[in-house]
């Protein structure tokens, strides 16, 4: 699934693999509603280190403006493709089998200062997409009208009082 994909993409997703899609999609979903344009890429920090320089070098050429990118374990997807190109980097660790994404969190947060990665939380891939949207909110009218809306549709989906849910 992609947001858009008629006009030309500001947002690359991108995950370390495909099994990574269950949890990345929602990125997309909240892109789409938002009418951000975004484009979705399976690559590897490890296994596929020639397609994540090419796309990290050419990223900005191709008028990204934020690039978030999963992974999990060994979560070095995003701190790579950061270390390639100026356009904001968003992380999100993918939760492990092994750690539960511990590991993923700290390889995705733990940047050496001077190449920033926006790290989320563990299979926060809904805020990365927010996130995105925000940048993009900056000088897209459009965009930061429907962010609002979005905002006040979550504050009135909140009930005031508490309820149980109902026994079947
Ligand atoms: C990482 O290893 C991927 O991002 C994924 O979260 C994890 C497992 O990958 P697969 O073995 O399922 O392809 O590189």
């Amino acid at each position: 699934m992609s947001a858009g994909t008629t006009k030309t993409p500001l947002v690359g997703v991108l995950m370390g693999s495909n099994s990574d899609y269950p949890v990345m999609v929602a990125v997309s979903e909240i892109l789409l509603k938002l009418g951000v344009p975004s484009e979705e890429f399976v690559m590897s920090a490890h296994r596929t280190p020639d397609r994540v320089l090419k796309y990290a070098q050419e990223a900005e050429g191709r008028g990204l403006k934020a690039i978030i990118a999963g992974a999990g374990g060994a979560a070095h997807l995003a701190g790579v493709i950061a270390s390639h190109t100026l356009v904001p980097v968003i992380g999100v660790p993918i939760k492990s089998k092994a750690l539960k994404g511990l590991d993923s969190l700290l390889s995705t947060v733990n940047m050496p200062p001077g190449i920033p990665v926006a790290t989320m939380a563990i299979d926060g891939a809904k805020n990365a997409g927010l996130m995105a949207a925000a940048i993009i909110a900056l000088t897209d009218f459009d965009v930061r009208e429907r962010l609002k809306i979005f905002r006040v549709q979550q504050s009135a989906n909140v009930p005031i009082k508490p309820s149980l849910p109902s026994k079947p």
